[in-house]
């Protein structure tokens, strides 16, 4: 049986299909998430309890969740495919940054999209605030992301950390917010949107 991806449009499986795609991994597609009713939620939280996509059920039945452990998981299963670097200290560096973006940037989107799950306050103002200020935290997240990483993502041929990074800078405000606070990393962005490995994904995922 190939892997099964559970991911939906717009999500971050848009990162793990650029993996499996680059890998040459066959995999089959179900749509489901938290906020489709109609798509394969039911099974969707019967492998991952937070009902959280990326999911991927690996060949044996093995679920894994979590974008990083996931792109961890297929770099180190195919060290020809460029995932990850095959320098130990590069690795280590590109595990460094996919940590780094789903620990500090992936939970303050989640803060952003559903701030009424971030506060007690139950009127619409004081959610506002708290979806502002996860913004906040996020933007300024992304500002040391693109000091530690941003060179070496232009320098070296797009693999795991590029596609996390891409991906998961499409939201809450971070392009806008980067295009004028670190000019340099929103054009190294864009031209990695732009490479054959991220952009037949990304053109799916953004089509009606
Ligand atoms: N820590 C998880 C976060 C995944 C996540 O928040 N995914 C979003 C979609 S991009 C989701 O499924 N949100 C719905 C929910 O939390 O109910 C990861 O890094 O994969």
């Amino acid at each position: 049986m190939p892997l099964t991806l559970f991911g939906s449009r717009g999500s971050g499986s848009a990162a793990v299909e650029m993996a499996l795609r680059t890998a040459s991994v066959e995999y089959q597609l179900v749509r489901a998430s938290s906020w489709e009713e109609d798509s394969a939620l039911e099974q969707l939280l019967e492998m991952n309890p937070l009902g959280q996509i990326p999911t991927l059920r690996l060949e044996d039945g093995t679920i894994l969740t979590e974008s990083a452990a996931i792109l961890i998981h297929l770099g180190l299963e195919h060290p020809a495919s460029g995932l990850l670097p095959t320098i130990s200290t590069a690795r280590a560096m590109d595990i460094r940054g996919l940590v780094y973006i789903a620990a500090n940037c992936y939970s303050a989107v989640s803060v952003s999209d559903f701030p009424e799950q971030w506060t007690t306050a139950a009127t619409t103002p004081a959610q506002t605030k708290v979806r502002d200020a996860a913004r906040a935290q996020l933007h300024q997240k992304w500002n040391v992301f693109s000091d530690i990483f941003g060179m070496k993502l232009r320098a070296s041929e797009p693999g795991a950390l590029a596609f996390l990074a891409v991906v998961v800078s499409q939201w809450s405000g971070t392009r806008q917010h980067l295009r004028t606070e670190r000019p340099s990393f929103y054009e190294t962005i864009l031209q990695l949107e732009a490479h054959p490995r991220l952009a037949a994904t990304l053109r799916e995922h953004r089509e009606d």
